[in-house]
Order: structure tokens, then C-alpha cells, then sequence
């Protein structure tokens, strides 16, 4: 299609406001008001209809949406009433719970809102709770991904291995479960583990597994059949657990073993996250030739005082200049090391990058200011638990990471499932900054492209909305870029985040996307910059979703998400924000800065969902170019055992 030429439509929509009708944060610039004066009588009428309709909408949930295609939607079945008490983190590392969802009343949610919520292509089990990724790998043509799963139920429990393969990452068949929870040493939960590749081509897969004494151990397991390329049936190994907590460590503090490197003494090393004196996080360190035997060394891999129990450690190098990832065992000059720990305090996965010393078995932050849990995160949103492996198909580091609800768990019971997995993801050490990683959807996921639109430099004034025509605005691929220009000068008390959200007006910001939004923006998740003026003139950067007006119902937890990006002095602002119906993913700046976020929407669903851009500066008019590919859903489906091609 060609470029749109939008400026026409620039002034339909009024600036998202704190309050929808009232009239503060009027933009104070010249140009602005200049530009006011020749939209203000349409401005004031549709000002006035809106506060009119959200009026009438307000008083009644049954003014019909203006969406002509909401007709398709399935039919409407009351929801029922009923919020269970949400599940202590007693009961589990990964309890659901948002205590403070129980105080609102429940939304009349209907099995067309939840059928809506599902993904298109982004992985998920057919049913029932899922959590962490595990084991990832890729063998013989297959990528293999395993992960936390609760065969029995949409909430946590019950943890064992699901299993599933593709062959492009994006297309999935689900396998029988890997790994059931059978043993004395697993008993309790089949928990979090990652594999290794040992140079004669066997695999070991190393996991925690919570035993008959509610003791965590890490156990090992490895494939019966090496020549079945799908890996269908698991060992494990009959003198489990291979390492148990040592001495000074609790025994529900010692889980999720790495994948394991190689050092210069040609022995193995594997590292695993744990607690000292309940607020000191850290990774211990364990040497190995045979992945039976296990020798704990002194110290540890790394410590931070205030960060508490580190789960699903992760440790990996990244090469400083070139775009191929690295094994795992890689090491030398030319080469930095990533630490990641998902905060179990917080739930929260932090990074940093470092200098691994392969003698000492010691990795020290580049930057200690930035340190794991202190600094970076690898995704600003509902994200959690993350997982990297090398492919050594197409020599990529991926990365997987874990997306949960932010519903309650009543909602997940009444869908039948909960959580989802992002779109894996390439890591590259990102070295035009050399402070942070850039994560990119992997290219594969473009092969869901259809048809594009390409809207190029699209004036959106200070204070307005412009919508992009592309129709039906649920399964999308956006590439954004955005240029300003500064209508008047800038004042230095503004908040130094992503503030209140996109209502919160700054002289530069914010600017972006609407997304899920619908025709009357009775609902709307914005993406967007906001860039904040520092006191030595220069501008620091935000890129933020805010999911306050995401959905009408209260009884979904909504934030804003969002973290500092480098924007360098040749770049553009520029995001790729991927939409597939409950999930946004969003990239600013190349991959620097990253935030999944959890939507539910109870208008801005099926053919009511739109995208808009809008300009919420009172200082800056913004020039957007954008190309929008419709996304196709992924073919997710049970393997077909019986067919002979796949
Ligand atoms: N989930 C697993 C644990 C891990 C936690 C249990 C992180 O192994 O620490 O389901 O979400």
C-alpha cells in the first residue's frame, strides 16, 4: 500500500488527559495554539460528544461499541461473580498472586472477553498454568522448548515438564510431557532446569526438583534415545539428586541450575542462584568432569547485598563486536559475560554485564552502579524467569522469558489457561552504548508478515491523536520511527520516569502508539518515548507502555512499565512494538530497552481494536513514520504422530 498522508485527521481526537473531559494541560506553545484556533470549534463539539458518550457508557454497559465488525465476536455469556482468595507465596516459588486485585469487584467478564485473550502466535500450552521455560535447545532440526507446567490446573501446582518442538521457533507441535513429577527427589515438582551439550554430542539436562522432604536438589536426566530427534522420553539419572543445599544455605533456597560451561582445565562448571542470611542474592558455583560427581568451590560466581533469593540464574557470553551469539563455553578476549537473575522479592529479571574470570570462577559488573538487580532489566514489563540458549544452527544466542497474568486466578480458571512465552528473542552486547544488551524478535517471527501499510511523516501535533487507518488492530508487527521538533523551550522539573504515564504532559513527551485501543478510546494502551530535559541541556530518555486504561475492569492489575533508553546523537526515536491480542511487546532503540505488558481489554477486542499515534507533548510537534504489517497466527497444534510429513 502506498504512504498515507494523514495531517488531514491530525486534530480528531482530543490529547489524553488526566480526566477524559476536563480541559487542563493545555499545550503553551505559540505554534500550538495557532494550529488550535483552526480545529477549536471541532475540537470543543468532539470534546463534548465524548465526555457525552463516556457519560452515557458510564450509566450503561449496553451502548453497543462503534466497531462494525464486534457483531462477529461469539456470544456474550455472564461471567461468574466470584474472586477465591488469591495463594500465598507459601505455597509455591510461583504463586500467583495480586492481593491487591481482591479489594475491587469483579468485572462481568464473558467467554468472548477471555476467548479474545488467547494468542495467536505467541507459544502456549493448549490448557491449563504455565511458568518458566526450561531445557531450551535445538537438536536435529527441531527447537525444543520445556517448560513449567501444571497439567491439572490454570494455576500453579503440580509442576512438571512440558514439552514441545518446532522448526522455526514460531510454529509449535506439543509433545507429551517430558517429565512428571515420580521420584522421591522430584516428587513435589519437576522444577526449573536448563541442558548442555557435551562435545561427543550427548545431552544433559540439569533441573531442581523439590523432593518428598521439601528439600530442593538439583537432579540430572538426559534423552533414552538419542537418535529421536524429538527427545520424547527422559532418564533420570537413578543416583539422584547429583547436589543438595551445602552448609549456610536453606533448603528452599537452592534452585534452577544453568547451563553448564566448559573451563581452561577442561572441567565443567554450572552455576545456581540461592540466599544468604535471607537479603545477600547470589550464585554458587559447582565444578564437574562427569555431571555426577559435584565439587562446590569457594566463594561465588557473584554476590549483591539487598537483592535477595536469585532464581533461574543465567550466564552466558556475548561476543563485543559482531552480530553472532555464543556458546556457551566461549570465553577470551573480544568476549563480555551476562548475569542475569530473576529477583524472586520482586519478580523481577535483572542483567548485567561483566568480566568473567575463568581461573577465579569470580564475575565482576562492568559497572558496579549497575549491578544484577540494581541496574538493568532484561524486560521492563510482566516478564520473568528468562532463559537464554546457543543455536548452533544459526549461531544465535535466544532468548525465552516467561509472561504472566495479571489477571486473578478466578479468570484463569474460567479460560482454562494462564501465562504465555514472548517471542524468542536474539541477544547481541549492544556496543555503539557497550552498557546494554539489544534483544530483537527473531527474524523468523516475519515470516507471519501479510499485507503492510506504510504511513510516512505523519505530522501529530503537541496535544493530539491521529489514528491509523489500518483496520482490525489485534495481531500486528509495528516498526515506528520519530523525529521532533521543538516548538518551545524546556523547563528541567520533570519526572525522571516513565511519571504517571501517558497522561502525564512534559515538554517532550510523551509521544508514540496507542495500541488496542477502540474508535472512542474508551480504552488504549500506550507505547511511548518520553524524553525528560536534564539540567546540563541534554535529554534522557524513557520508553514506556501504560496499561492504566487498558481495560475497563478493575480487577486487573495495571502499571506503568517502562525504563531509561539510550537514544545516541544520530539515532531516531525509534520502537517495534508486536501486538497479538492480550500481549504487547515492545523494543525501543534497536532491543535496548524492552517491555512486555499484559492487556485485557473489554471493548478494544476483536474488529474494535484500533491503532492510533499520539503526541501528548505540550512542547514538541512530532514527525511519525511507520510501516505495519497484519501478522498471521501461528500453527500451534499437537504433533501429529501419524502423518508421515511434517
Ligand atoms: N519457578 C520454578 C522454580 C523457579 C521459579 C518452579 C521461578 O524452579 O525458581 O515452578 O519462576
Amino acid at each position: 500500500m502506498e504512504p498515507n498522508d494523514l495531517e488531514q485527521s491530525s486534530a480528531f481526537y482530543a490529547p489524553l488527559l488526566n480526566t477524559p473531559s476536563s480541559g487542563d494541560g493545555a499545550p503553551a506553545a505559540a505554534t500550538w495554539r495557532r494550529s488550535l484556533k483552526g480545529y477549536g470549534v471541532i475540537l470543543a463539539s468532539l470534546v463534548f460528544l465524548l465526555s457525552l458518550v463516556a457519560l452515557i457508557m458510564n450509566q450503561s454497559q449496553e451502548v453497543p461499541l462503534p466497531s462494525p465488525n464486534i457483531a462477529s465476536a461469539p456470544k456474550l455469556e455472564p461471567a461468574s461473580f466470584l474472586i477465591p482468595e488469591a495463594r500465598g507465596i507459601a505455597e509455591g516459588v510461583s504463586a500467583k498472586s495480586n492481593p491487591s486485585l481482591l479489594k475491587e469487584v469483579a468485572f462481568n467478564w464473558t467467554n468472548a472477553m477471555f476467548s479474545w485473550q488467547r494468542t495467536a502466535y505467541h507459544f502456549q500450552p493448549e490448557k491449563n498454568w504455565m511458568n518458566d521455560p526450561n531445557g531450551p535447545l535445538y537438536y536435529k532440526g527441531w527447537y525444543h522448548l520445556f517448560y513449567q507446567y501444571n497439567p491439572f490446573s490454570a494455576i500453579w501446582g503440580n509442576i512438571t515438564w512440558g514439552h514441545a518442538v518446532s522448526r522455526d521457533l514460531i510454529h509449535w507441535l506439543y509433545l507429551p510431557l517430558a517429565m512428571v513429577p515420580d521420584q522421591w527427589f522430584d516428587i513435589y515438582g519437576v522444577w526449573t532446569g536448563s541442558a548442555t551439550f557435551l562435545p561427543d554430542g550427548k545431552i544433559v539436562m540439569l533441573y531442581t526438583g523439590k523432593t518428598n522432604g521439601s528439600v530442593q536438589v538439583q537432579n540430572l536426566a538426559y534423552p533414552a534415545n538419542l537418535s529421536d530427534p524429538l527427545l520424547l522420553h527422559w532418564d533420570k539419572y537413578p543416583g539422584n539428586p547429583v547436589m543438595v543445599p551445602p552448609p549456610g544455605i536453606q533448603d528452599d533456597d537452592f534452585r534452577d541450575p544453568t547451563t553448564a560451561w566448559v573451563g581452561p582445565d577442561g572441567k565443567w562448571r554450572v552455576t545456581i542462584g540461592s540466599r544468604f542470611n535471607t537479603t545477600l542474592g547470589l550464585s554458587l558455583v559447582y565444578q564437574t568432569k562427569n555431571f555426577i560427581d559435584y565439587e562446590l568451590l569457594d566463594g561465588v560466581l557473584h554476590a549483591v547485598p539487598g537483592t535477595g533469593m536469585w532464581e533461574c540464574v543465567d550466564f552466558y557470553p556475548v561476543a563485543i563486536n559482531g552480530s553472532l551469539g555464543l556458546d556457551t563455553s566461549a570465553m577470551g578476549p573480544g568476549i563480555k559475560h551476562v548475569l542475569k537473575a530473576s529477583l524472586d522479592d520482586t519478580k523481577v529479571d535483572h542483567y548485567a554485564i561483566g568480566t568473567y574470570d575463568p581461573i577465579k570462577d569470580k564475575w565482576t559488573p562492568d559497572n558496579p552502579k549497575m549491578d544484577v538487580g540494581i541496574g538493568l532489566r532484561v524486560d521492563y514489563g510482566r516478564y520473568y524467569a528468562s532463559k537464554t540458549f546457543f543455536d548452533p544452527h544459526t549461531q544465535r544466542r535466544i532468548l525465552w522469558g516467561w509472561i504472566n497474568e495479571t489477571d486473578t486466578e478466578n479468570a484463569d480458571l474460567r479460560k482454562g489457561w494462564a501465562s504465555l512465552q514472548t517471542i524468542p528473542r536474539t541477544v547481541l552486547f549492544d556496543n555503539k552504548t557497550g552498557t546494554h544488551l539489544l534483544q530483537w524478535p527473531v527474524k523468523e517471527v516475519e515470516s507471519l508478515r501479510l499485507n503492510s501499510t506504510v504511513f510516512k511523516d505523519v505530522l501529530v501535533e503537541a496535544g493530539s491523536i491521529v489514528p491509523l487507518d489500518i483496520g482490525t488492530a489485534t495481531q500486528l508487527d509495528i516498526v515506528a520511527e520519530f523525529e521532533i521538533e521543538q516548538l518551545e523551550s524546556s523547563t528541567t522539573d520533570e519526572a525522571s520516569d516513565c511519571g504517571n504515564g501517558a497522561v502525564e504532559r512534559n515538554t517532550f513527551g510523551p509521544f508514540g502508539i496507542l495500541v488496542i485501543a477502540d474508535d472512542s478510546l474508551s480504552e488504549l494502551t500506550p507505547v511511548f518515548f518520553r524524553p525528560v530535559n536534564t539540567s546540563d541541556g541534554s535529554l534522557n530518555t524513557y520508553f514506556c507502555t501504560d496499561e492504566k486504561r487498558s481495560s475497563k475492569a478493575n480487577d486487573v492489575f495495571k502499571q506503568v512499565y517502562g525504563g531509561e533508553v539510550p537514544v545516541l546523537e544520530d539515532e531516531k526515536y525509534n520502537m517495534r512494538v508486536l501486538v497479538d491480542h492480550s500481549i504487547v511487546e515492545s523494543f525501543a532503540q534497536g532491543g535496548r530497552t524492552v517491555i512486555s505488558s499484559r492487556v485485557y481489554p473489554t471493548e478494544a477486542i476483536y474488529g474494535a481494536a484500533r491503532l492510533f499515534l499520539f503526541n501528548n507533548a505540550t512542547g514538541v510537534n512530532v514527525k511519525a513514520t511507520l510501516k505495519i504489517w497484519d501478522l498471521n497466527s501461528a500453527f500451534i497444534r499437537p504433533f501429529p504422530f501419524g502423518e508421515t510429513t511434517i
